[in-house]
């Protein structure tokens, strides 16, 4: 074969190219002609294998022809792809329409239990008031839950009809008060702790009280502390937590392992309901003044150190803030409730 036999084939593929391409016009038919020019069979590689029959001195120009011929394939080719896909686009934006007064999609984001967020609140007021914030185990044995804190063999919270015992003298904790017992244990005086955490008591579950439920300890033991003290932490608190409308108070009661002991009352100040809290006087926790016999438990001197505590029900905390008017909802999870808080 001549060159210029080449050149004539080269022509005419061209012009076959450029007649089809006029005539495609979506990606099916362009892919069709890329495969019918340039796929391995195709036209242009059916040249390209004719440059052997070319004397070798015409091979450079030949290669020129042909690879002149494929560019322009190429290059039409992406052009055209190019063109269809943009046009594709512009007709989809024609018909779609974006209503921008419809509201967004909604994506539930988890947040923090009522409950946790009293218990993180209350040990931030603490912790501001020189508190450590400790724990304590929920299996608890007898000593520590009992006897260290003076609660005598015939007391009736011992029995198993209102504890969960495990098994021998292990039960899980009625209360938070034994984590007073193994702070101290680990500390010198001053003592400063409070300990939030999740107690268990064999009751009959009603709108105040269940089986599974939190309290918050205190404990303040050091040279001098009397009950004033234990008056204006817990005039502290309640005004840092419920606000200034919220006045709190004393009334006698008894706990083996304080003496005096105190039932801690709050009410709002004007006397009746504010929002949706109760009105009247409601009683918060237990506290007083921490036993000589405990301090003695410890190795405390307590001819040197007195010291107060309290135990508060977190839940108690929540029902108060919220007016929330039965406890169990704390446990149900239910959504319906928890996304108000
Ligand atoms: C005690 O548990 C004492 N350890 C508190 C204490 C600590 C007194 C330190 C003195 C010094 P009491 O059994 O009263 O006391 O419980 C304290 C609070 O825990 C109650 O006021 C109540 O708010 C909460 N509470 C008790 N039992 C339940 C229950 N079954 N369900 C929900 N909350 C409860």
């Amino acid at each position: 074969m001549a060159l210029d036999e080449l050149q004539g084939e080269v022509d005419k593929v061209r012009l076959e190219w450029e007649e089809a391409l006029a005539s495609a016009g979506d990606p099916e038919s362009l892919e069709n002609l890329r495969v019918r020019f340039l796929g391995r069979k195709g036209k242009v590689s059916a040249l390209m294998n004719r440059m052997k029959e070319l004397e070798p001195h015409q091979r450079a120009e030949a290669g020129k022809l042909l690879n002149s011929l494929k560019q322009q394939v190429t290059d039409d080719l992406q052009k055209l792809q190019q063109a269809l896909e943009r046009e594709a686009a512009e007709q989809r934006f024609a018909q779609e329409s974006y209503d921008l007064s419809l509201p967004g999609v909604w994506r539930p984001v988890g947040h923090v239990h009522p409950l946790t967020q009293v218990r993180l609140e209350l040990e931030e007021i603490f912790l501001r008031l020189g508190f450590d914030v400790a724990a304590g185990p929920e299996v608890e044995t007898e000593y520590y839950n009992f006897d260290a804190l003076n609660i005598p063999a015939e007391h009736p919270a011992r029995d198993e009809w209102d504890s969960f015992y495990v098994e021998g003298d292990l039960l899980l904790r009625t209360h938070t008060s034994p984590v007073q017992i193994r702070e101290m244990r680990k500390r010198r005086p001053p003592v400063r702790i409070v300990c939030p955490g999740r107690c268990y008591r064999r009751e009959n579950p009603d709108a105040t009280h269940a089986q599974v439920f939190h309290q918050l300890e205190l404990l303040w033991v050091e040279e001098g502390l009397t009950m004033a003290h234990l008056k204006w932490i817990i005039d502290e608190f309640v005004t840092a937590f419920f606000g200034a409308d919220y006045e709190m108070r004393f009334a006698a009661d008894y706990f083996p392992f304080t003496e005096p002991s105190a039932q801690v009352h709050i009410r709002p100040r004007s006397g009746g309901a504010t929002g949706r809290h109760h009105a009247g006087w409601l009683e918060i926790g237990g506290a007083g003044m921490v036993d000589p016999k405990v301090l003695e438990e410890v190795e405390y001197n307590p001819e040197q150190y007195t010291g107060f505590a309290f135990g508060l029900g977190l839940e108690r905390m929540a029902m108060l803030r919220w007016g929330i008017e039965d406890i169990r909802l704390f446990l149900q999870n239910d959504p319906r409730f928890l996304r108000q808080f």
